[in-house]
This record gives structure tokens, sequence and C-alpha cells, in this order.
């Protein structure tokens, strides 16, 4: 017998554990294993019914991503019987069994729990199928179990949404069929004692829930155009619907092998890679080289935030919905009043939208506690500062936090391209230093740029990095340069937008093509809603590289100048009505035509693929340099970085694994002829220069990084 999968007994019933750390996933081995149990408990007459649980902290947590890649067009070739052929046996096993769930049944782990006879869950489980966000749909049964279990309506919303369910609702939809309060073994034992000696129910047998034609036309009508709207351009969900549509087709076994045809559409698709890249990107990010589980944390049990303004109180939000307590710091009563009342606001909003309680909403308010004074701040372990984007005040703030902190505790600043080091040696304590970049709206968008500085000491690396995941955060961490890696990566990428409209494209066809492409708004939409005036006051106050030879935009600058600085002076690239809609604008057209003549610009025609190409080059080429200063340690993590704070959709995997599915000789080709046709800003970078030559990938680099990383942990 598989050591993934245990066999005991109970009296009368065999129990299953399966024993695959850290979440069960169905490795090789692990199906087998349940199967040889299954089998060898029906062989014993001892044995009356049998109970599926898993060992360790979590049910079966689906398929083993990892071994995706070694699935070929012909099927799985290395796993004997195939998991469908497993699953159907386990479910005419001829003793009733029991899945025991607890964790997470997800995936694969929900279709092994389907096929067998009943489910019994710990109130905090959750179910789901969430193969679509893998690009994928379920594979073994998903589509044609679930529906015969919860009906059409609840099965489309699974399979083709993604996100899990509670045990609760589990239960009312009749996935579960009981919940266990106490202990889930005993519990499970007990239930399957009820159900010896019964004739094992099996799920594939169940028509009543599957619905009349009439009844669910509708259903699947409304779910693709729901879909088309949520998850635009993406093709499993819309794969999934046709699933599930097809188990109220089909029989049973026929609606299997339709599932097994899109699965397998689905998983040998660009979008499916990109998918499962971000799946475990999102976890690669996590691990930092001289980083380990072993390294000291100091606990965050009370944080304090300096500015009440937009990021600050979403900064105080944030914290607040962790069930961290903070205080929240203004200059002024009236700023402080204001900043309140927006979180306020922001939180009412989320209670009427059913996301929340009003009792959620008190409980969160109540961990918010304003002050005008440091007072309290020395009982604080972390201070994030939150303040206007100048580096004199930030230092001044600095040197106060650096009095009235306690030692030991992480003083961060939320800069989004200020010097982490300058700001660091208005204090004795760089080492305590760290950048921790929220992006705006904080309390909603789920990036962390964390920010090393020259200092900042591992323990304080350490704790952000948990810390985000606690807080609902991706944190990523970079290295420190002038707007780190976003921002750094954003100014070619709006530039290039700007370039574009000069040498003729319409606002709109700029705005589109990189909408089509799939970004959530095209770059320069995405200016007037962030303001140009922004950007326009940086500019002024540093002079930016305005005198160099390197040619600059023209427009934002025209358009500041005369006040159009975009949604909230309703002028900017777009006119805006009071719905905030984007209308065509003529100011910025006059504009726009005046630039071009004093430039001396000859305006052309211009394709959407040059324009996708002139814009997520732009990305991918400063990502290179970025990559190769070490600012960022991994391509993927600014792939994870543009994916959760500039709107870059997940299924093309991020920037660099874009241009990996471009091919890396084709993007440097475009850069370099780019470079003859507008100059010097074109310039290759090194790096993307040499993997095109090696016929390379920015995946190959990662591999390679990773390899180093090992070495190096190996021999310390
Ligand atoms: C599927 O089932 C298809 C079917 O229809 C069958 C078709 C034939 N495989 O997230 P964590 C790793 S598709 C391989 O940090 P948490 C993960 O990479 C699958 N590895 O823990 C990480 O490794 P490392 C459907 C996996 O507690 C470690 O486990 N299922 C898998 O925050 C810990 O993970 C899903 O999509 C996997 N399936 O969250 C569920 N899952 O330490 C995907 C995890 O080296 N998994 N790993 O970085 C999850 O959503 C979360 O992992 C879970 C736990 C909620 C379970």
């Amino acid at each position: 017998m598989s050591d993934l999968v245990q066999v005991s007994k109970d009296g009368e019933i065999g129990i299953l554990t399966v024993n695959n750390p850290p979440v069960n996933a169905l490795s090789p081995g692990v199906p087998e294993g349940i199967l040889e149990g299954v089998e060898q408990f029906e062989k014993d007459d001892s044995v009356k019914a049998i109970v599926l649980i898993g060992g360790g902290r979590t049910f079966i947590a689906g398929a083993d991503i990892r071994e995706f890649g070694k699935i070929t067009a012909g099927g799985d070739q290395r796993r004997g019987p195939g998991f469908n052929a497993i699953l159907n046996r386990v479910e005419n096993a001829s003793k009733p069994v029991v899945a025991a769930i607890h964790g997470t049944a997800l995936g694969g782990g929900l279709e092994t729990a389907m096929a067998c006879h009943y489910r019994v869950a710990v109130p905090s489980a959750q179910v789901g199928q969430p193969e679509v966000k893998l690009g994928i749909i379920p594979g073994a049964g998903g589509t044609q179990r679930l529906p015969r279990l919860a009906g059409i309506q609840k099965a489309v919303e699974m399979c083709a949404g993604g996100d899990p369910i509670s045990a609760g609702e589990a239960l009312k939809y009749g996935i579960v069929d009981k919940i266990i309060e106490g202990d889930l073994l005993a519990g499970a034992v007990s239930f399957a004692r009820e159900k010896a000696g019964s004739p094992p129910r099996r799920t594939r047998d169940l028509t009543d829930k599957l619905g009349t034609a009439e009844a669910n036309g509708p259903i699947f009508a409304a779910a693709c155009d729901a879909t088309k709207k949520r998850q635009r351009n993406l093709v499993a969900p819309l794969a999934a619907i046709d699933a599930v549509e097809a188990a109220t087709q089909l029989p049973f076994d026929k609606g299997i092998e339709r599932e097994r045809e899109l699965f397998q559409q689905c998983l040998f698709s660009d979008q499916s890679k990109a998918l499962i890249h971000v799946f475990f990107g999102e976890r690669e990010v996590a691990k930092i080289p001289g980083i380990s589980k072993d390294t000291a944390q100091i606990p965050v049990g009370q944080a304090a935030v300096v500015g009440a303004g937009t990021m600050g109180g979403g900064i105080a939000m944030v914290f607040a919905n962790a069930g961290i307590p903070v205080l929240l710091k203004e200059t002024d009563q009236a700023a402080l009043d204001r900043g309140l009342a927006t979180i306020k606001k922001n939180y009412a909003n989320s209670v009427a939208k059913g996301r929340f309680t009003q009792q959620q909403m008190d409980e969160r308010m109540a961990r918010i506690t304003p002050t005008l004074t440091y007072d309290g701040f020395g009982d604080r372990d972390m201070v994030i500062e939150a303040v206007f984007e100048g580096m004199a005040l930030k230092k001044q703030i600095f040197g106060e936090l650096d009095k009235v902190m306690k030692p030991g505790a992480i003083l961060a600043s939320n800069t989004s391209t200020l010097n982490i080091d300058e700001i660091a040696s208005a204090t004795t304590r760089p080492e305590m230093v760290i950048g921790t970049h929220f992006f705006s709206p904080a309390n909603v968008m789920r990036l962390l740029e964390l920010v090393r500085g020259k200092a900042t000491s591992k323990e304080v690396i350490a704790t952000c990095m948990s810390l985000s995941k606690k807080l609902g955060k991706v944190g990523v961490l970079v290295g420190n340069c002038r707007g780190f890696v976003g921002n750094r990566m954003f100014h070619p990428y709006r530039r290039e937008a700007q370039f574009l409209v000069e040498e003729g494209a319409s606002v709109e066809a700029v705005d589109q093509a990189l909408y089509h492409f799939g970004m959530a708004m095209g770059p320069l939409a995405t200016g007037d809603l962030a303001g140009l005036d922004v950007g326009w006051r940086i500019r002024k106050e540093f002079g930016d590289a305005r005198n160099t030879t390197v040619r600059q935009p023209l427009i934002e600058d025209r358009l500041c100048e005369e006040g159009h600085y975009g949604q909230k002076t309703k002028s900017g690239w777009y006119k805006y009505d009071e719905n905030r809609k984007p209308l065509h604008s003529e100011d910025a057209d006059r504009i726009i035509a005046q630039a071009r003549k004093d430039a001396n610009i000859q305006q052309r025609s211009i394709s959407s693929d040059e324009i996708v190409e002139r814009i997520i080059y732009s990305l991918v080429n400063e990502g290179a340099r970025i990559l190769e200063e070490g600012i960022a340690l991994r391509a993927v993590d600014i792939d994870i970085i543009y994916l959760n704070g500039y709107g870059f959709p997940a299924y093309r995997g991020g920037p660099m694994w874009y241009a990996d599915t471009v091919g890396l000789k084709k993007v440097c080709e475009r850069v370099l002829d780019f470079e003859k046709q507008h100059g010097a800003t074109w310039a290759p970078a090194p790096l993307l220069k040499r993997l095109a030559e090696e016929g390379k990938t920015f995946a190959d680099f990662d591999k390679q990084v990773a390899q180093g990383a090992a070495a190096a942990e190996a021999r310390s």
C-alpha cells in the first residue's frame, strides 16, 4: 500500500487517510492509493463502510498542478487506469464511502469527494471547483457530478466562477450531507456506521436536480453573458458552462467524455499555461534568498499610520480589516475628520453591497484610533508613513518617528518613487526602515511592493513578507531606485502611449488597443483616473529630464497648463459626463494638434498591433533592465507586480511571461526597429539582447536565479 494513503480501521469502518503534505494534492500514487484502499476494504468482510479523510491541515486541494505539464494530448499516459476511471471505480464500490472534509476540498479534491457516496464536513471547511482560475475546467467529473448534487444554477456558478463556498452553503445545496461539530473523524465514522449496510448512493444516478431544457436555457444564457463581462477574454469559464450544459443533455458517461474534451482544449491553451505560471508565481515571490522560515520575525500586534489622506486612510483600513488596531495621525483636525469620514463612507458602501455586516463595520472602525499627536506611538510595533510625496517632509517625519517609536519597531514609508535609503538616513536605525508601497485604493488593490533599503534587516523583510499575507496582499520585494519596479516600468509605458498620440493615433485608438489586449483600462484613461497633475507637479518640481536630447512627451504638460487634470476636473485626455463616462474631448484634440505642429511631427496611420507592441514592449525592455540591475529578484516578480497593481491580464501571465510567449528574439527585433525609428529611449536592454541571442527566455533566467539561490543555500 502506498505511503501516500494510509489504511486503518475503527471497528467495522475502514479509514483511508491521504498523507501528501502540504495540501494532499492528487500526485501520482494518491488516486491509486485511494483505489487500492477501497478495493482492500471491499474484500474485507469485517468492513461495512469506508471513510476517506485528509491527514494534516486539509482534505484534498486538487490535482497536482505541477504534473499538468506532463499530460499530453494523448492523455495522462503515466497513470494506469486514469483518474476518471479511478473515481468511477470508487463510485461503484459495493460499500458506502464517506468523504470527511476539513480545510479545503478543491478541484480534483471535490471531484473525489463527489465520487464518494456521502460527504460530511467541519463548519470551517470550504469546497470549490477553482479550475477556471488556472485556465482549465474540472476534468474529473466535476461538471457532471456537481449539477447532480447542487442543481444547475449553483454548479454553473461554481464551475465558471471558481470561488469556493463554505461548508454551510455546501450543506444548503446538497453538496455536503452533514456538518460535523467537534472531532471530524469520530463524526464521520459514526455517520458511516449509520449508512453501513445500505446500498451506496451514487452521485451519477441522481437526476432530479438536472432540470428541464426550458428552465436551464435562461440560466446558461445569463451565465455566458455575465462571464463575458466579468471574465473578459477568458476561454475556460465558457467551456465550463458548456460542460455543465452537457450534463443536462447527455448520459453521465457521455457527459464525462465531453468534459474531458473541453478540459484538454483548455489545458493546452496559452491562457492555462499563463495562469498556472501566475499561481506558482504568487507563491514564488514569497521566497527570498537568504530568508527562511527560521528567520526571526517581529510580532505586529498594533500599528500606526501617519497621514490620513487617500493612501493613509486606505492603509489604516487594511490593518483594521486584518484585526490589527491602528493609530491614524494627521496634523490638523479638519484633515483628520475628512480622512475618517472617507473611511466611514467606504465601509458603509461595503455594508450596503453586502460585503460585510454593520457589526463588522463597527468593529473595524473601532480598531482605528484618530489622533493629532504621537501619543501612543511608543507602544506600536510598526508605523507606516503615508504623507505627501516630498523628500524633505518624509525625512522630517522619520526623524520624529525615530524619537517616538520603541526600539525594534518597524518604520515603513509608503513612498511610491523616493529613495528609501535617503529617508532611512533621517533615523538612527536604518536597518528598521523599509518601503511598503501600497496601491490605490489601498484597501482594494492586492499588490504591496516592499522596498529593501541598503540596511534593511532580514527580520524586517521577513516580517513584512508574512504580514503582507495576513493583510490579504501579495508582497513582492523590490530594490531601491526611482519608481521601484512598478512605477519605473509604468513611466515608459505611459510615455509610449503619449508618443503614439503625437504621431497620429487617436486617444481612443490607443486605449482601445490596450483594452482589447486585456488591460483593465487603457493607459491614457488610467492617466485621467490617477490625475495628470500628479506627474506634472513632480516634473515641475524636479525639472525631470527636460533639457536632455531624449524625446519627451508634450501633451500632458499642455493639458495640465490649461487645467485639464483628468477625471477630477472632468477633463483630460477625455472629457467626462456627470457619471464619469469618458467622451471624446475637443480640447484635447486642439492641444494634440498644436503639439504635433510645434514639434513638426507628421501624422501617420498606426495599426493597433503597433500600438500594443510599442506600449507592451516598452514595459518588457524596462523590465529586463530592472532584472539585470537586481531591482526585481526574478522575472516572475515583475509579472506578479503588473498583474496585481497595474491591471495586466492574468491570462497573459504578466509582461515578462508574455514576452516569452511572443519569443524574445522577435521582441528584441521590434525593440531594435523602434530604436532606429524613435531613438535612444528604445535602446534594447542588454539582458533582453543576450537572452534573445542565446534563444532563451525570462523563465530560463528565473531558473538560473533559483539554481544560484539553491547553491548559495547549500554552501551556507
Ligand atoms: C484540478 O484539480 C483539476 C481537476 O479537475 C482534475 C483534472 C484531472 N498542486 O497556497 P499555499 C503548493 S486543478 C501542486 O501556499 P495555503 C503550493 O504551490 C487544481 N501544488 O497554502 C505551495 O508550495 P510551496 C485545483 C500545490 O494554505 C504549497 O502547496 N485546485 C497545489 O495558503 C502550499 O500552498 C486548486 O486550484 C496543487 N493543487 O493555501 C487549489 N496547491 O510551499 C490550489 C497548493 O512550494 N491551491 N500547492 O510554494 C490553493 O488554492 C491553495 O494552495 C490552498 C492552500 C487553498 C489549498
